[in-house]
């Protein structure tokens, strides 16, 4: 069977790098089992042959209606498929999709009819405002970083803008990297629309989205990008777990300290479409 990657150097790169980061994710113990999703723009590589495709799966309902989103097509993770066997054939535990013409269902063109990701309502939900907003963003990840999630288990840093300083004064990177910080969603039902809104009105205003007791959500202009938001506030976490293993609470860098940071390196405090 002939992949639709062949002949298409630019969209078998972006899968290389799906496959990379998903290896990432695996190696980092972010994946357990079939846990976190992935979602690329891909509509820039479809050509003609492409949208002739027919539909190889029955067509199936988002759950939403998504203007922005007619006839765009998009590479999605498999549900129930494991990030550590995307990371080895990517087109047998992940398929491109696209968007039918309502705008609220989406058909299966290739390779094979792998259903995509039990969390799409929030992944095109996102990819929906990004191309609303005009972004250059193209990718949205799911995963379960261990240190951002357990910290989500304490109230404390459920209030608003708390995780973010806690996570900001922990080294100057996380500031200057994840100007905006996280996002925090209360629990809600995975898979659920209303999960899917709530992280869309975070993500305007934040890096990342953390979804309580369960895990983030990040954008970013290629999926190595939106791996790099997470990694980057999951390592302040993993400071701030660390310094708490030492015996006490750290000391974290001053207020003073990161408005400096913020001033010198004139750090946006909107998110850049
Ligand atoms: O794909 O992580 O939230 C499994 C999940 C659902
Ligand atoms: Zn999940």
């Amino acid at each position: 069977m002939k992949s639709i990657l062949e002949g298409r150097p630019g969209l078998a790169a972006v899968i290389d790098q799906v496959a990379e980061v998903t290896g990432y994710l695996w190696q980092k113990g972010w994946a357990e089992r079939n846990g976190g999703n992935i979602t690329v723009n891909v509509t820039e590589f479809m050509d003609g042959e492409c949208q002739a495709m027919p539909a190889i799966a029955p067509a199936r309902q988002i759950g939403m209606v998504l203007p922005m989103l007619r006839g765009k097509y998009f590479y999605c993770k498999g549900t129930g498929k494991r990030m550590r066997d995307l990371a080895r054939d990517p087109m047998a535990n992940g398929s491109i999709v696209r968007i039918c013409d309502d705008c609220a269902s989406y058909e299966i063109i290739a390779d094979q009819p792998v259903a995509p990701t039990s969390e799409l309502p929030t992944h095109l939900a996102l990819q929906n405002h990004l191309l609303e907003t005009g972004s250059v963003y193209k990718a949205t990840l799911h995963t379960h970083p261990i240190e951002l999630v357990a910290m989500s288990h304490i109230q404390r840093f459920l209030r608003p803008g708390e995780m973010t300083r806690v996570l900001w004064s922990m080294i100057p990177e996380t500031l200057a990297f994840a100007p905006l910080g996280i996002g925090i969603v209360p629990y809600a039902l995975p898979s659920s629309v209303k999960l899917a809104q709530d992280t869309l009105e975070q993500i305007k205003t934040h890096d990342v989205v953390l979804w309580e007791k369960h895990g983030t959500v990040a954008v970013g202009t290629d999926i190595m990008d939106a791996f790099d938001q997470t990694d980057v506030l999951c390592k302040a976490a993993n400071i701030y777990m660390c310094a708490r293993n030492f015996g006490s609470e750290p000391d974290g860098m001053t207020e003073a300290d990161m408005k400096e940071i913020q001033e010198v390196f004139q750090l946006p405090t909107s998110r850049p479409v």
